[in-house]
C-alpha cells in the first residue's frame, strides 16, 4: 500500500466514524432552550438531529417540585417528538428527554424554560 491509498482509507475510515457516531441530539425546541414565554404553551415540540425509534423515546415536563406535567402523550414522527401539556402556572419547568435513534443509540437530556 503506498501512501496516496493510505489516506484514501484514512479519510473513509473518518466517514464511517462519523455516520456511526450520528447520535441523536437536541436541535432546537419549541418553547425553545432557556427561554422565557409570556403565555402558557400547551405542549412542547423537540427536533432533534436523527430519526428516532417512537417505542423507546420519552419527552417529560416537570414543575419546580418536580411534579411531572405533561400528559405522558409522547408522539413521535420521524425526528420530531412533542408531548401534551397540563394548564401551566407561572413557574420555571425542566424538560427532560431520553431517546433512541434509529442507529439505535440512547441519549438524554435536559433544558428549562419559565412561564411568566
Ligand atoms: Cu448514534
Amino acid at each position: 500500500m503506498n501512501t496516496k491509498h493510505l489516506i484514501v482509507v484514512l479519510a473513509v475510515s473518518l466517514i464511517l466514524a462519523r455516520i456511526a457516531n450520528a447520535h441523536a441530539f437536541l436541535d432546537h425546541a419549541d418553547p425553545k432552550v432557556g427561554s422565557t414565554i409570556h403565555e402558557a404553551p400547551s405542549q412542547v415540540t423537540l427536533w432533534m438531529t436523527e430519526g428516532l425509534e417512537p417505542a423507546f423515546s420519552k419527552l417529560q415536563v416537570f414543575d419546580s417540585k418536580g411534579t411531572e406535567v405533561d400528559k405522558k402523550d409522547t408522539k413521535v414522527n420521524g425526528s420530531t417528538m412533542t408531548v401534551s401539556l397540563s394548564k401551566l402556572a407561572p413557574g420555571k419547568y425542566r424538560v427532560s428527554w431520553q431517546v433512541v435513534a434509529v442507529d439505535t443509540h440512547i441519549t438524554s437530556g435536559t433544558f428549562e424554560f419559565t412561564v411568566q
